[in-house]
């Protein structure tokens, strides 16, 4: 009874039934069962409380060689809440955690190490910033309360150079968290339904904040603890798979048609701008002064730009934003941002110019590719970022938070 048929086929998780219960924890598990009964008593204990009836603990066990799943179903018959998933076809803990969330019932859904180095009494707190209109609450070993305990000198600086590199390549997801590595989350469901899922490895969390569509992000300081029993499972495999997953993610998650609008939008500035450099400065129209002029038709192009930026190709970040003091406040930091990136235009036209001796207009042309991508890439951070909205009442909890909503 307790044991769940494994899902087979796409790693999507999709709209569940109605149902009672509100809270559904994954506890990946290999080689664990000289700590899975502990984890469950502990967990019971903290969440039986908070959640009396509407919470389930779903172990999914990847065959262990200890048969730690075979203890788990053992363990349901005292506590009715554990439901066992036996992977016999699959391995890998990322893709372990999925597939115990396509056999969940609740509206929020998590994962936490059945090792208990995830210091359970997290989960209190976790689920009250989900209480508080959270898309996904994670517990963090780099804010205040939070540590690595005591992990060597080669640990420490492994996970944080991972951290950096993935930063480097992934900084629209990992720039959003303090512990991207984190694998003690609540997340709600509807964030990530029928997301097609492909992570490679252990780091769940980045895929969920990679591919789903999460707006609010609110963590919780722990201490990671020393394993008390059993062995770890990582090995150097795992970070050619962290590598793997980062590229794949990326590759997967460019926004390259908004990309195009954007370059077509600036496409259409150079005619503005070109058409008011005309009017205002030529001799046979207004004939002004060139400085004043530029000035004039560069601002015009701005405008020119912002105006369609807003209506076409960040329309989606618009949403529910279209109040004057807001439309003004985007303007100014597009312009600001502009602004910028015709000096760095000017420093790189210049450097490639006099010490590499290129030619003036090829460097021309790579200087406004480079600040093309720039001031999307602010632009897109900045101006047209995506922030959900305030929620402030503590019973969203369990529905669809607005960004989720904008997602569907
Ligand atoms: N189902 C499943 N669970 C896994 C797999 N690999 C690890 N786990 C579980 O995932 C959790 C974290 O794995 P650990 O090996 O403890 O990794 P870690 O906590 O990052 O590293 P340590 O500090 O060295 O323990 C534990 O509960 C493991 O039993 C896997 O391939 N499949
Ligand atoms: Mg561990």
């Amino acid at each position: 009874m307790a044991l769940l048929s494994c899902p087979q086929g796409p790693l999507t998780i999709t709209r569940g039934e109605p149902s009672s219960i509100q809270l559904s924890l994954i506890l990946p598990t290999y080689n664990e069962r000289k700590n899975i009964k502990r984890i469950i008593e502990v967990l019971s204990g903290i969440l039986d409380p908070v959640l009396p009836n509407a919470y389930e603990l779903i172990v999914v066990d990847d065959d262990s060689p200890d048969r730690t799943w075979e203890i788990a179903e053992a363990l349901a018959a005292e506590f009715p809440q554990v439901r066992v998933l036996r992977r016999q076809n699959e391995r890998g803990l990322a893709t372990a955690v999925i597939r115990g969330w396509q056999c969940a019932r609740g509206t929020v859904i998590g994962v936490i190490d059945a090792d208990l180095q995830h210091p359970p009494e997290v989960m209190t707190a976790l689920w009250d910033r989900m209480c508080n209109g959270a898309d996904l609450a994670v517990g963090s070993r780099h804010v205040d309360g939070g540590g690595v305990g005591d992990w060597g000198i080669v640990r420490r600086t492994l996970s944080r150079s991972a951290q950096m590199l993935g930063l480097m390549i992934l900084p629209d997801v990992l720039g959003r968290l303090s512990d991207p590595m984190s694998g003690c989350f609540l997340l709600r469901r509807s964030a990530i339904e029928n997301r097609k899922l492909n992570p490679h490895g252990y780091k769940i969390l980045i895929e969920v904040v990679g591919r789903g569509q999460v707006g609010r992000i609110s963590e919780v300081g722990y201490v990671f603890r020393e394993r008390a029993e059993g062995e770890s499972k990582v090995s150097w495999r795992l970070y050619v798979d962290y590598i793997r997953h980062l590229i794949g993610l990326r590759a997967a998650t460019l926004p390259t048609a908004q990309f195009m609008q954007f370059a077509t939008v600036g496409f259409s500035g150079v005619f503005v701008d070109m058409g008011l450099l005309y009017l205002l400065s030529d001799p046979s129209t207004l004939a002004w002064g060139l400085t004043t002029s530029k000035l004039l038709a560069g601002e015009g192009a701005i405008l020119n730009n912002f105006y369609w930026n807003d209506v076409w190709t960040f329309r989606h970040a618009v949403q529910g934003r279209t109040s004057w003091p807001q439309k003004l406040k985007r303007f100014l930091t597009f312009n600001g941002i502009c602004g910028t990136g015709v000096l760095f235009a000017a420093a790189l036209l210049n450097i490639q110019v006099t010490y590499f001796g290129m030619n003036r207009y090829i460097a021309n042309a790579v200087a406004i590719g480079i600040v093309t991508l720039w001031n999307f890439w602010l632009n897109k951070q900045l101006a047209w970022a995506i922030r959900p909205a305030p929620v402030s009442s503590s019973i969203s909890a369990l529905e669809e938070s607005p960004e989720s909503r904008k997602a569907a």
